[in-house]
């Protein structure tokens, strides 16, 4: 941690970009707030997406493996579903392995369009995947997908655009933030267009509270890493050994919460703004919600959005899956076409 004084050094000299503006607001925002809270995006720095790389190899994180094996086992279904000439549009650039997995048996792709807030993750993946697929288009997208995008029109028209988000990302959102996410998606995808959203299951709640609290520390370094990345990038004192990683199964917002709980009282600062924080011993700032679904309760805020399901697969044990919604103008449309 040599770099917290020198970095904020440069930070306080230097005229922040609007990413770095957001970031402080966000931070700001959130610890200020009578219950504090700090937004999960912020989590994967390099360190924590090495982290969270760690957490997916866990034998207790059973989300990566069991999406995996869903798509392994019915990705030829799904390719089917979406049809040939799909223009298939990523949310997020980061899952090579499943992605892959659906290209491979997509029936003459018109392109595949990432969109990432990092310019690195973009061309990074954008790089691996055209030159794995020659003849595809690659068409990477650097914007924010909670926010309004455009998307780049193909050399070979689409037959229709299909939105791939997985590993659960959704869950993340709250309710309300994934809806409007989810609306954005229908918008995007327009009538024709489909979605495909990795969603994690309920379930036993010990098993749940394990995969977020695994027995090696993982998921808690995890969590702790999000101070790390505030300290390095404002220039705050936070002591990440200070704060304890606390993870549980909030049945009836059907939720895993994570949260950081300061052992004793301390006092946090951020010299570049001024900004002191209090910190009560056991009081928690709460990093992030990982909602949990059931079919029914997918298909609702599906449905909520616009989106009609058209396909679900799921594992064995139905620990996680993946649903095919289709914009529901499309759907009705459809129907009567029948
Ligand atoms: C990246 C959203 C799938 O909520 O399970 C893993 C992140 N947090 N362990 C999830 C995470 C703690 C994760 N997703």
């Amino acid at each position: 941690m040599k770099a917290v004084t020198e970095s904020h050094a440069v930070s306080a000299a230097r005229p922040r970009s609007p990413e770095a503006e957001q970031f402080l607001a966000d931070v700001l925002r959130g610890l200020r707030r009578p219950a504090k809270e700090l937004p999960c995006k912020y989590f994967y720095d390099e360190a924590g997406s090495r982290l969270f790389e760690q957490i997916c190899e866990l034998d207790e994180y059973y989300l990566t493996r069991t999406e995996l094996a869903i798509m392994r086992e019915h990705a030829d279904e799904m390719a089917a579903l979406l049809g040939p000439g799909c223009l298939l549009v990523e949310y997020g650039s980061g899952s090579g392995v499943k992605t892959r997995l659906l290209l491979d048996r997509l029936e003459r792709p018109a392109a595949y369009v990432p969109v990432d807030v990092s310019r690195e993750s973009l061309v990074r993946s954008a790089r691996q995947l055209a030159l794995r697929y020659p003849g595809l288009e690659v068409l990477p997208v650097c914007a924010d997908f909670t926010g309004d995008f455009e998307l780049p029109t193909p050399g070979r028209p689409a037959a229709r655009r299909v939105v791939y988000f997985p590993g659960s990302t959704i869950g993340n959102f709250s309710p309300r933030a994934a809806r409007r996410l989810l609306r954005g998606m229908a918008r995007l995808v327009g009538p024709g267009g489909a979605a495909l959203v990795g969603v994690d299951l309920k379930k036993d709640p010990r098993v749940l509270e394990r995969a977020y609290d695994d027995a090696a520390g993982v998921t808690a370094a995890f969590n702790r890493n999000v101070l790390h990345v505030i300290n390095r990038a404002l220039g705050a004192d936070f002591r990440p050994e200070a704060l304890r990683h606390h993870a549980f199964y909030n049945a009836s917002e059907a939720r895993i919460e994570m949260h950081l709980v300061s052992e004793r009282r301390q006092t946090v600062r951020i010299p570049s703004i001024g900004l002191r924080i209090e910190l009560e011993p056991a009081e928690t700032i709460w990093t992030e919600s990982s909602y949990k679904f059931t079919r029914a309760s997918a298909t609702g805020m599906l449905a909520e959005a616009g989106l009609r399901l058209e396909a679900w697969h799921s594992d064995r044990e139905r620990r996680f899956a993946l649903a095919l919604a289709a914009p529901r103008a499309q759907a009705a449309a459809a129907r009567r076409a029948a």
